[in-house]
């Protein structure tokens, strides 16, 4: 059984989710847009992703009997400066969701909701291998600064995911 506020706050997760997913198709729209067509590619699959994350909480809630609710969202920024913005933007984005997750799990303990928390402990360690992700990629991406054979070569390695 878990109580109204951790119900209310895992429905406000499900839509925080497919905003993630809406941000990393406006994302993978404007890099195939601009030919970089391997970024295009990953944040595609990020988005895909992201879908999966936001239906493992609706299964949650179906699991414990909650109450889901099907969230509106908002239009992305579907405007970028270069692949670095995207890939900065993104590892941004990742840190507020890590904040979010991490704020569900203090509010299980605080419920004395152990299930929960349990079932928190994926996302606990998804973050830290989605930070991680969109860290390296920040990282190539000021190494090669504005060269092209550099970010083409960091696109085309992104194709491959
Ligand atoms: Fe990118 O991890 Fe879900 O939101």
């Amino acid at each position: 059984m878990i109580t109204a506020r951790m119900e209310k706050e895992l429905n406000a997760q499900i839509k925080a989710e497919y905003e993630s997913a809406f941000i990393y198709m406006s994302m993978a729209a404007w890099a195939h847009k601009h030919a970089y067509f391997g970024t295009a590619n990953f944040m595609w699959k990020q988005a895909k992703e992201e879908e999966e994350h936001a239906m493992k909480f609706v299964d949650y809630l179906k699991d414990v009997d909650g109450n889901i609710e099907i969230p509106g969202l908002a239009k992305p920024e579907g405007s970028f400066k270069s692949l670095l913005d995207i890939f900065e933007k993104g590892l941004e984005h990742e840190k507020y969701i890590t904040s979010r997750i991490h704020n569900l799990v203090t509010i299980a303990d605080e419920d004395g909701d152990y299930a929960t928390s349990d079932f928190l402990q994926w996302y606990v360690s998804e973050q830290v291998e989605e930070e991680r992700n969109f860290r390296d990629i920040v990282k190539m991406l000021k190494m090669v600064s504005d060269h092209a054979n550099g970010i083409m070569m960091i696109d085309s390695k992104l194709g491959a995911r």
